[in-house]
């Protein structure tokens, strides 16, 4: 239903992405429907939305065509277009080429073009005009995520009214490799725009707060506190949680358990079932996983007839050069694994290179083992939680960067450094000889630790911060 659009929402999201998004059925575009987007930000943030009346969320549909403003299931939604050209510069390039690199510290070189600094700019004011258009008076604008790290500031400005949080879902490196970044006062004075800024961990908070104390953007009036032209700007750490309940009790049922027997056997009945779940990504860590299962297969400490792997990697940002060069380093060495290890009929490594849909995701979760978890920088990492919801039995082991923001919350899983392969080996050897009395021992506090802060809870403690003065 499309609709005029009014300032009469007393709390709008702000995020790169709508909570839905287009799928043609026919290919063609001639018909098609509106589905939930995928991944966490969508599910951690939809439901704080229920908690006000009146609420709007602005973002891009993921095409370049003009859509107006709708309602769904009460929700105002505010699409955001931009041109092929306009997402190349903004998502492509400043987002994914600059920043998402430079967050993620080294693991492919960050590029700073003027030209995708622009186009950061123009699409960032777009979604503040798009914000300021529809929030009523007195309105909370929560802003998310490193695309859009300029809306606050924008905002402030346009609209002195109004209260606004900010979250960034990814991590905020050390103010010694951020400096680098031509464009560093701008984007933390963007930021400054807030009135409240989340991070992941503590050690993201800190990270921010000593970068603007040091350039002399904000002055430091106690832990977590800036003081900022003339207001208070408080900074800290809100760890992300997952929808608890959804992965808890959809794991207890027996479709589910069904599905994850049938897949154990469809992988050969092994002894040891290990698993991968992330978007193909660099940052992630997958082939470094791929890596220390080659050299522990070659060396004959793990037997390829009893343990198996299966790696699903959703297809993400395909449209960036480095994913395309990950994509191929993934093929390959899977292609080698199997070749030198497997037998016809049982690959040692199962690639998924496509979405699973969340019936199959759970009944992977219940059928794996051991979950590697390995990134080299992640802001929180999902999958980590996930898994350890799903495992409501307490079987199972998980494997998890220490660089994952994950690792706080989760420090009795076998912590790793990825970028340690022997480590990364010592780990897994101990994950599939793990006794069940020590994985139950670890799972048990790790479990306590997810249930403690899930989606709602994170949103609510987030949104009374914000309304606390
Ligand atoms: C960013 C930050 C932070 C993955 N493959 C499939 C699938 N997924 C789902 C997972 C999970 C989500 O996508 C991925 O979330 P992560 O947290 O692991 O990673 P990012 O996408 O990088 O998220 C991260 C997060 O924001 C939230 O703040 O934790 O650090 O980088 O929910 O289950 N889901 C389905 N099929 C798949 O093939 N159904």
């Amino acid at each position: 239903m499309a609709t005029t659009t009014e300032p009469d929402r007393k709390f709008v999201i702000v995020a790169n992405r709508l909570p839905v998004r287009w799928v043609d059925d026919d290919r063609n575009g001639d018909s098609g429907h509106w589905e939930t987007s995928p991944g966490g930000l969508v599910s951690a943030v939809r439901p704080s939305v229920a908690d006000y009346g009146q609420a709007g969320w602005i973002g891009w549909t993921g095409s370049d065509v003009d859509e107006e403003p709708f309602v769904d299931d009460g929700l105002l939604l505010h699409p955001v277009s931009m041109t092929v050209d306009e997402k190349e510069l903004f998502y492509d390039g400043m987002s994914n080429g600059t920043l998402w690199p430079l967050y993620h510290d080294k693991a492919v070189p960050a590029e700073f073009h003027r030209h995708w600094w622009d186009g950061y700019r123009r699409i960032n004011r777009r979604y503040a005009d798009a914000a300021a258009k529809v929030a009523a008076e007195g309105a909370t604008v929560w802003v998310h995520d490193y695309q859009l790290q300029l809306v606050p500031g924008m905002l402030r400005e346009l609209r002195p009214d109004l209260r606004i949080g900010f979250f960034l879902h990814i991590p905020f490196p050390p103010p010694e490799l951020f400096v680098g970044l031509p464009w560093r006062d701008e984007i933390a004075l963007g930021m400054l725009g807030s009135d409240l800024i989340g991070f992941q961990t503590p050690d993201a908070a800190d990270n921010f707060h000593r970068l603007v104390v040091r350039r002399g953007l904000a002055d430091d009036s106690g832990p977590g506190v800036l003081a900022h032209a003339g207001r208070r700007v408080r900074t800290r750490a809100y760890p992300i949680g997952i929808d608890v309940a959804r992965y808890d009790q959809a794991a207890r049922t027996d479709k589910v358990s069904d599905h994850a027997r049938d897949l154990r056997a469809r992988l050969g009945a092994p002894h040891t079932v290990m698993l991968g779940v992330d978007r193909l990504d660099y940052t992630k860590g997958i082939d470094v996983r791929l890596r220390a299962l080659k050299e522990l297969l070659d060396d004959g400490d793990i037997n390829p007839r009893q343990v198996t792997m299966v790696q699903v990697a959703q297809p993400s940002r395909d449209d960036v050069e480095a994913y395309i060069t990950l994509r191929e380093e993934v093929d390959r060495m899977v292609g080698e694994i199997n070749g030198d290890h497997g037998r016809v009929g049982f690959p040692v490594v199962h690639y998924i290179h496509q979405n699973v849909d969340f019936p199959e995701l759970l009944a992977m979760y219940r059928a794996a083992d051991i979950m590697l978890v390995t990134p080299f920088r992640d802001g929180m990492n999902l999958v980590a939680k996930e898994y350890v919801a799903a495992r409501y039995d307490l079987t199972g082991c998980l494997v998890l960067s220490e660089f994952a923001g994950a690792a706080t919350e989760l420090s009795d899983a076998l912590l790793v450094n990825p970028y340690d392969i022997d480590g990364l080996k010592a780990a897994i050897a101990r994950a599939v000889a793990m006794e069940p009395t020590e994985a139950r021992a670890r799972l048990e506090p790790m479990r306590a630790a997810v249930l403690a802060n899930d989606a709602v809870d994170w949103a609510r403690g987030f949104l009374a911060d914000l309304a606390d003065r």
